[in-house]
């Protein structure tokens, strides 16, 4: 493995996006959208851009192969709908393919399990699924998809996640200033940089291929330092080993100047988090199989951005 690259050689040697005009317009009118013009000023509803799902790491510029990093999206998925409940607007930055909000609970074999035919021949939602499926339609028409506060945008490998997140973290001014960054997904710290990498499929003929990966530039430090200084940042550790969850977590706290870090073990994700913040560790478990962990998440991360919003904003008085 070589050293960590600077991230401008890591922007400038990527891929360039190829729909980059078309999310930047994407990106402004959400922008526009949600902000709402007051008497007093630019009076901005609360904004979150939820990243989700893993990133790859092509391993041939014409990709056969890649490196993948372990993450369904389902974390991201349950939060943005919380989020969008507890009345944020929500960009979901996500892995193309990965779970989806308002579609959690759709079979994975087949969705068919859903359907049933009736007497006239006609396609309707089967009984035994009818209040979840209408439950999920109803969300997602009224604070989705209907109010325009949900924006999706999708990435497979890393190179355009980081894209994205810098595009989202520099021109959408909602989340840039005093939003909210809630970084589930799951990104690769290691990565065969663009100019390096093989044009075509590897063949197998040459023998076991050898290759260097190169350190992903630590861009939670970009983030915080120069895309959105003032944004509430929320990033998540995932890791194996118990004996060093929490210390991780600290390090990331300290090192990247997030405001909160979430912590979580793979072998008990889905039950169990702790929240690390300057100087606390509050654990959260889920109460019983009918809860989502992330409400809780939620609920107590929105407690905690509004007040460092308003806490930002006794500042600007006095001065
Ligand atoms: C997480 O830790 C998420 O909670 C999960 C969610 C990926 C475990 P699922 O999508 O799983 O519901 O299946 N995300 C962050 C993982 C990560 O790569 N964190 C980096 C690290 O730990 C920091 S960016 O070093």
């Amino acid at each position: 493995m070589v050293g960590a690259e600077d991230p401008e050689t890591f922007f400038e040697t990527a891929p360039p996006l190829r729909d980059a005009d078309a999310v930047r317009t994407k990106l402004q009118e959400f922008n526009a959208r949600n902000s709402i013009i007051s008497a007093g000023g630019v009076d901005r509803r609360p904004t979150v851009c939820v990243t989700s799902g893993g990133t790859t790491v092509p391993l041939e510029q014409r990709c056969v192969r890649y490196i993948d990093n372990f993450s369904s999206g389902h974390r991201g998925a349950a939060s943005t709908e919380y989020f969008l409940k507890a009345g944020y607007a929500v960009i979901f930055l996500h892995r193309r393919g990965s779970c989806q909000p308002y579609c959690r609970f759709l079979p994975d074999d087949s969705f068919l399990k859903f359907l049933d035919v009736n007497e006239e021949s006609k396609v309707q939602v089967a009984e035994s699924h009818q209040t979840a499926v209408k439950e999920s339609i109803w969300d997602y028409c009224k604070v989705g998809y209907g109010g325009g506060s949900l924006l999706k945008l999708q990435f497979t490998t890393i190179f355009e996640y980081l894209q994205l997140l810098r595009m989202v973290a520099t021109s959408v001014s909602t989340v840039g200033q005093r939003g909210m960054f809630y970084l589930a997904a799951a990104v690769s710290d290691f990565y065969v940089p663009w100019d390096s990498m093989a044009k075509h499929k590897i063949q197998s003929a040459g023998g076991p291929p050898e290759m260097r990966l190169s350190q992903v530039p630590k861009m939670l430090a970009v983030l915080r330092d120069q895309w959105a200084p003032l944004a509430f940042c929320v990033s998540f550790k995932l890791e194996t080993n118990s004996d060093i969850l929490v210390q991780k977590a600290d390090m990331a706290l300290n090192k990247y100047k997030m405001n909160i870090v979430v912590a979580n073990l793979l072998a008990t994700y889905k039950e169990q988090v702790i929240i690390v913040t300057n100087g606390a560790r509050n654990t959260v478990r889920r109460r019983n199989s009918d809860e989502d962990l992330e409400e809780q998440i939620i609920k107590l991360l929105a407690q905690k951005h509004s007040k460092y919003i308003c806490g930002s904003q006794m500042d600007a008085t006095r001065v």
